[in-house]
């Protein structure tokens, strides 16, 4: 059986969480093979770098700094998981990948999309994923969200989580330019209906793309 490779993308507080867990029990149900990741993460290294790059430091971290972390995590999840996975012909099921990286850093920093594409090559090859879930809200709704998951559980918001709302509105339009672009790879999912609809649409995108595989 072929590998898959889904990716699960969408502002702060869209509903990823809730989308892959009903991603992994549909796979569960069907009997296919799956391995979970996320971005940045998924090895020891790469969490490592995931802490860099969401927790406050005293100094300023730059632009390209925090672009460099991310595809360093990402090389790391690659080669030691997401890789070897796809070679054992699972489902490989991963919180956030490079959409992340044009979203965030390229729309919300303002970095070049072509110096993405430069490190998007050099760190994946031709890997791209087959299939990405883009839970779509309004960044105000998302943000109040995810706020009030940080109250409930006596977190408080991360380094990103803590940019003006302007930046998360540019990190949703490079989302939907996205979309428009890779209609083959995106399926976009109105985050905003309630919690049963949202999971109709993600049961009924696995059926069409991956239930005949
Ligand atoms: N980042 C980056 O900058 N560059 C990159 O290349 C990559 C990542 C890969 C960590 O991502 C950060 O890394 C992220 C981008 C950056 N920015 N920040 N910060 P993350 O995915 O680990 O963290 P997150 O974006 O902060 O995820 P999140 O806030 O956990 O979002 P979520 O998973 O979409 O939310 P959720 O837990 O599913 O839902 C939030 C709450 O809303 C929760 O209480 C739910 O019960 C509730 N909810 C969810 N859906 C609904 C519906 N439909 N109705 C009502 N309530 C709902």
């Amino acid at each position: 059986m072929m590998g898959f490779f889904l990716t699960i993308e969408g502002c702060e507080g869209a509903g990823k969480t809730t989308a892959k867990k009903v991603v992994l029990q549909w796979l569960s149900a069907v009997g296919r093979e799956f391995m979970e990741t996320r971005e940045p993460g998924g090895t020891p290294l790469a969490e490592q770098l995931r802490n860099l790059v969401l927790s406050e430091h005293e100094e300023s971290v730059t632009d390209t700094a925090e672009l460099l972390m991310v595809f360093a995590a990402r090389s790391q999840n690659l080669s030691q998981r997401i890789e070897p996975a796809l070679a054992e012909g699972k489902v490989v099921v991963c919180d956030r990948f490079t959409d992340a990286t044009y979203a965030y850093q390229g729309g919300g920093r303002g970095i070049d999309e072509q110096r993405i594409a430069v490190l998007e090559q050099l760190v994946q090859g031709d890997r791209r994923p087959d299939m990405t879930l883009l839970l779509d809200v309004e960044p105000e709704l998302g943000l109040a969200r995810a706020k009030g998951r940080a109250i409930e559980q006596g977190g408080a918001l991360d380094r990103i989580e803590q940019e003006a709302i302007e930046f998360f509105h540019r990190v949703r339009n490079v989302y939907l330019e996205r979309a428009e672009r890779f209609p083959n790879q995106y399926v976009v999912i109105d985050g905003s209906q309630p919690i049963p609809e949202v999971e109709s649409c993600i049961i009924k995108a696995l059926q069409t793309r991956l239930g005949s595989q």
